[in-house]
């Protein structure tokens, strides 16, 4: 659950739900968890930093992924523009979140915990719009792809992060914009790292 304006707490699952073949959520569909876990089975991927593993959930264009707990593989990957709420990587896998194609994500509530480096990888532009969120254990909290421009708007409000290795965002892109507000970090060493002439705001 998440209150409103900030951060909540992870509950305990519902129930526990193996995940051996990705869950695809369809173009304009709820999908609402019960507040159970979605754990990837063998068959999505070990959880490490192998790039060639398989999401848990896949959400098509329009698509709203809410009310539940994941982990391990390589999480959600978004296709288009997407809605998750009161979602929580209990333990992150390769990532917890791919923006495969463009589109407007937003994520409100919920969060990550104990990622070996990233939660959040932009692969794509549009816009990424984080709020409400905790994260505990990450490398970087959210990365655009690494040595490429995606050109994207990423918003982070109202949200905690504790313990990061390098930084909130991370970005190679001069076409990102980058705004903080009411974010608050503790134990992780930059905010934002991007070049100058990224456009970064309240960080
Ligand atoms: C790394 C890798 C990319 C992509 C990304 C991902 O950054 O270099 O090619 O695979 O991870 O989507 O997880
Ligand atoms: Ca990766
Ligand atoms: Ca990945
Ligand atoms: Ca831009």
């Amino acid at each position: 659950t998440s209150k409103a304006g900030g951060p909540g707490t992870m509950p305990e699952p519902t129930g526990t739900v193996t995940v051996n073949e990705t869950i695809v959520v369809k173009a304009g569909q709820v999908f609402d968890g019960g507040g159970k876990l979605y754990k990837a089975g063998k068959a999505l991927g070990d959880g490490g930093q192998s790039e060639d593993q398989k999401p848990v959930f896949v959400i098509e264009p329009g698509g709203v992924l809410k009310n539940l707990q994941y982990e391990g593989a390589d999480g959600i990957h978004t296709m288009g523009d997407a809605t998750i709420k009161d979602v929580w990587a209990r333990d992150v896998g390769e990532d917890a979140m791919t923006m495969k194609k463009p589109g407007n994500v937003t994520w409100s509530g919920g969060g990550a915990f104990n990622a070996n480096d990233k939660i959040f990888q932009l692969n794509a532009g549009g816009s990424f719009t984080l709020e409400n969120f905790t994260a505990d254990g990450f490398g970087k909290a959210v990365r655009t792809n690494g040595g490429h421009q995606i050109d994207t708007d990423i918003v982070i409000r109202n949200s905690e992060f504790k313990n990061g290795k390098e930084a909130i965002v991370r970005t190679d892109s001069t076409s990102a914009t980058i705004s903080l507000e009411g974010v608050t970090f503790s134990n992780v060493p930059n905010d934002v790292l991007a070049p100058d002439a990224t456009e970064v705001s309240g960080a």
